[in-house]
């Protein structure tokens, strides 16, 4: 569903399209979810089957790419088609998030994923790489926009700081200074 700013009462309309299989893989999606709220990126979120109701996917994608929409993140798990059938749909770029499965551990829906065929590449992250997914959407995005390639140059930093941080502390650690 298309977000709305309260404050503002107005329609924001939404730069990324995320959709998943199934409500099974929204803890995995919610941290794109999270990194696209940080970023203050507005998003849609729908689930939307590709093999129980493609005719939805179909409808979703084309009401996205009418809002405005310009990258697509797509979660699936198993025999993931999800993303490979928005990136059938779509000249958008298409990221897809293999997710974590019970039986293969996921190998299941990173292969089903990122074995596209030739002309028809869906971007495709690590296992359960929600986070990673929103990264890329917003490095995409900050090509047009120079606020969030600001808010990338301030996470790259501060994951640098983090580093740093770990670091004095294995050194304190190991030889107490
Ligand atoms: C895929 O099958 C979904 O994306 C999900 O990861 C997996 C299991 O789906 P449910 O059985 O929870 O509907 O289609």
């Amino acid at each position: 569903m298309t977000r709305v700013n309260v404050e503002e009462e107005i329609e924001v309309k939404p730069w990324v399209g995320i959709l998943m299989g199934s409500d099974s893989d929204f803890p995995v999606m919610e941290k794109a979810v999270r990194f696209l709220e940080e970023a203050q990126v507005p998003y849609r979120i729908n689930i939307a089957s590709a093999l129980r109701t493609p005719e939805k996917v179909a409808r979703i994608i084309n009401e996205a790419e009418a809002d405005g929409v310009k990258v697509f993140i797509v979660g699936a798990g198993k025999a993931a088609h999800l993303p490979g059938v928005v990136a059938s749909f779509t000249t958008r770029p298409v990221i897809g998030v293999p997710i974590k499965t019970p039986d293969l551990g996921g190998v299941d829906s990173l292969y089903s994923i990122v074995q596209m065929p030739s002309g028809v590449p869906v971007a495709t992250v690590a296992i359960d790489g929600a986070k990673n997914a929103a990264v890329l959407a917003v490095q995409i995005l900050a090509l047009e926009k120079r606020e969030l390639a600001a808010f990338l140059a301030h996470f790259k930093r501060e994951m640098a700081e983090e580093v740093e941080k770990k670091d004095r502390m294995l050194q304190e650690k190991v030889f107490g200074k």
